[in-house]
C-alpha cells in the first residue's frame, strides 16, 4: 500500500483529487469530510493535510508521496524528490512595491524592510543579487503589511495579480515561477516505489493525451509524402487507401501546441476532411 498526501482544502485540493481520478482511482470515502481515504480499487491510501506540513511528512516517510506546491518545497527544503512537475497550482513568487515607490532594479530594496512568509527564498535571492534587505515573516496577509507601515515592499504569491492592485501594490519582480509537484521519500522500500511507478505511468498517459490531438484526413496520393513529413505522429502515421483510387486516409496525433499551425499547413498541402479529435489516454 502506498500513501500519499494531498491538500486537505484549498486551492490544490480540486486538482490532486481530480489527477487521481483521472488515473482511474476511485476513492472509498467522500474525501470532503475525511482525514484519510483509501482507494477501493489501487493499493493506494490517501492523507488530507495542511500543505504546510506536507514536506515534512513525506521527508520523515509518515506518508511515501505527496502533492504540494513547488514553493512550499523550495522553502522548507526537506530532503525528498520532486518526481514529477504536475501543471495546475501556477504561480509566481514575486517582489511587489507600492505603486509610488520608485523601483530602479533589484538595488532599489536596499536597505528596505521586506514582508514575507518565504524567508529562506527571500534570504537567498537577496544574498545573490547582493542586497542588504531586513526581513520580516509574516504567516499571512503579507500584502497589507506596507499599508499598515510594516514593511516597504513583499515577496509573496501572486497568480493574477488582482490582490496586489486590490492593496495598492504593484509586481516589480518575478523570482520563481511554481506549480503543483508530486514529491516521494527518496528511500521508500521497492514494493512502494513499484506502486508509485504505476500511479506516475497512469498520469503520464493522461498528460500525453491532453497535450495532444488525434488527426484524421484525405490526401490525395501525390500529396503523401508532404503531409506525413508534417504529421510524423507516434511512430509514422497510418496510411489507408480511400474507396475512391488516388485518395488516401491518414491517421496520426498531432501536439497541441503546434496543432493550429500544422492545420494550415495540411490545407495548404492538399489535405481535405480533416478531423480533429481529444485524446482520452496517450501511451508512448
Ligand atoms: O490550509 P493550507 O495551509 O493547506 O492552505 P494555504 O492557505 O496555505 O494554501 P492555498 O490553498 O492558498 O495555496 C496552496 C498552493 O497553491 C500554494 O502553496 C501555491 O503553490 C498555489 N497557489 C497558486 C497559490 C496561488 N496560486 C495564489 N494566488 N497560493 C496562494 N495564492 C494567494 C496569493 O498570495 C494572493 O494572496 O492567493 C491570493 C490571490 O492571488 P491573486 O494574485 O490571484 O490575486
Ligand atoms: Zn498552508
Amino acid at each position: 500500500m502506498l500513501r500519499i498526501a494531498i491538500q486537505k482544502s484549498g486551492r490544490l485540493f480540486e486538482d490532486s483529487v481530480g489527477l487521481l481520478k483521472d488515473a482511474g482511482i476511485r476513492l472509498s470515502n467522500n474525501p470532503h469530510r475525511v482525514l484519510r481515504a483509501e482507494a477501493a480499487n489501487f493499493p493506494l491510501e490517501i492523507i488530507f493535510l495542511r500543505d504546510d506540513d506536507i514536506p515534512e511528512y513525506v521527508e520523515e516517510g509518515v506518508v511515501d508521496a505527496g502533492i504540494v506546491g513547488e514553493n512550499v518545497v523550495l522553502e522548507k527544503r526537506p530532503t525528498v524528490s520532486i518526481v514529477e512537475r504536475l501543471g495546475f497550482g501556477k504561480c509566481r513568487l514575486c517582489i511587489a512595491f507600492p505603486k509610488n515607490t520608485p523601483f530602479e532594479g533589484y538595488q532599489s530594496l536596499q536597505g528596505m524592510r521586506v514582508a514575507t512568509s518565504y524567508v529562506r527564498i527571500l534570504e537567498d535571492f537577496l544574498k545573490t543579487n547582493q542586497i542588504t534587505a531586513t526581513v520580516h515573516e509574516i504567516s499571512g496577509a503579507v500584502e497589507i503589511a506596507p499599508s499598515l507601515g510594516l514593511a516597504d515592499a513583499i515577496f509573496d504569491i501572486v497568480s493574477t495579480g488582482s490582490t496586489l492592485l486590490a492593496n495598492g501594490l504593484r509586481e516589480v519582480a518575478t523570482v520563481l515561477e511554481s506549480e503543483a509537484v508530486l514529491i516521494a521519500n527518496p528511500g521508500m522500500l521497492p514494493e512502494k516505489q513499484e506502486i508509485l511507478n504505476r500511479l506516475m505511468f497512469r498520469m503520464q498517459a493522461n498528460r500525453n493525451a491532453k497535450q495532444h490531438r488525434y488527426i484524421l484526413l484525405n490526401a490525395p496520393n501525390d500529396q503523401l509524402d508532404a503531409i506525413i513529413r508534417l504529421l510524423p505522429g507516434m511512430k509514422s502515421p497510418t496510411v489507408l487507401p480511400l474507396a475512391e483510387p488516388g485518395w488516401s486516409s491518414l491517421h496520426s496525433v498531432v501536439r497541441e501546441e503546434i496543432f493550429w499551425d500544422v492545420l494550415e499547413q495540411l490545407k495548404m498541402a492538399g489535405a481535405q476532411g480533416i478531423l480533429v479529435a481529444p485524446l482520452e489516454r496517450m501511451i508512448l
